[in-house]
């Protein structure tokens, strides 16, 4: 297991705790590996769940400023994404061994539909999965590599069947294809296995302040939020190994440079070797993800 040595309780700006990292429980493993995603119930705090609430309800599109901005490295998560997405010798006390790549917020009233996305609620995954490529979920030497892996923060409560993110659980790990005519699509367009596909599909519940974390190899889609007793108020955020890429981060220095000097190591370059003997651990102006 993966575990930092980091050991000194700090506050950050917005006073929430970031401590130590919680490091992910063997049972934990085993679940992600089976099913290529895990629900982390109740891990905020009321008050931290209606700050976040208010920013995103103020208007707040991603998860880079004000309260939400403690989400990226939440101690709940960063033992996790430890695990999943680095190895023991880059797990560091001065920088994270993870990179975040991209956030997203959404506000989805009772009644919204999937087809206010562009994919219309397609099940898709980043590449897919039966074929070797960078972004991929692997385990090797009893080690996972989730590849490029989402943390979803439920600022609401969820209830199963009326609109959560669902998963084809165990796709992440398919060695043959879904059934379409084109082996490169990252959807199950035109499979036609389409609709049982769908009606094997998982969601959860969950209280407000609750956290998945799914590996973006797994067939996963959004749905339409029929809950009448509150909106889907969910926060993305979207991580990759240090040593790569899939979007490009549209994320300016100064909110960067604004931020705690740890969690600036998010947006850090994406390279390994040729900056000195310290390898890259700093995020600068000359050393920042685009
Ligand atoms: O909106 C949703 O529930 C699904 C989001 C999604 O496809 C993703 O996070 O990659
Ligand atoms: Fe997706």
């Amino acid at each position: 297991m993966v575990t930092s040595t980091q050991t000194t309780e700090t506050k950050d700006v917005h006073d929430i705790p970031t401590g130590a990292p919680v490091p992910m429980t063997p049972e934990q493993k085993f679940f992600f590996d089976l099913r290529g995603w895990i629900l982390l119930p109740a891990v905020l705090s009321e008050a931290d769940i209606e700050e976040t609430k208010a920013e995103a309800y103020a208007g707040a599109r991603q998860s880079y400023e004000g309260a939400l901005q403690n989400l990226l490295d939440h101690p709940a998560i960063v033992g996790i994404l430890s695990e999943i997405l680095s190895e023991e010798p880059f797990v560091k006390d001065d920088c994270y061994g993870f990179r975040c790549e991209g956030s997203f917020i959404t506000v989805r009233p009772p009644g919204w539909s999937k087809s206010d996305r562009s994919d219309n609620g397609l099940p898709h995954v980043v590449r897919p999965p039966q074929q070797a490529n960078a972004m991929r979920y692997q385990v090797a030497g009893g080690k996972i590599f989730s590849g490029l892996t989402r943390v979803v923060w439920e600022l609401e409560e969820v209830k199963t069947g009326t609109g959560g993110t669902s998963f084809l659980s165990g796709s992440h790990k398919a060695h043959f294809n879904y059934g379409g005519p084109d082996p490169y699509r990252p959807n199950i367009s035109d499979s036609p296995w389409e609709l049982s596909m769908r009606a094997q599909m998982d969601d959860y519940s969950c209280p407000p302040g609750s956290v998945v974390v799914f590996t973006e190899s797994l067939v996963h889609a959004a749905n339409d939020w029929t809950n009448p007793d509150n909106p889907r108020c969910a926060v993305f955020n979207c991580y990759n190994s240090i040593w790569a890429q899939w979007h490009r981060l549209n994320l300016n220095h100064e909110t960067i440079a604004a931020m705690p000097r740890k969690r600036q190591s998010l947006f850090r370059g994406t390279w390994a070797i040729g900056g000195g003997p310290e390898g890259n651990r700093e995020y600068s102006l000359d050393n920042r993800t685009v």
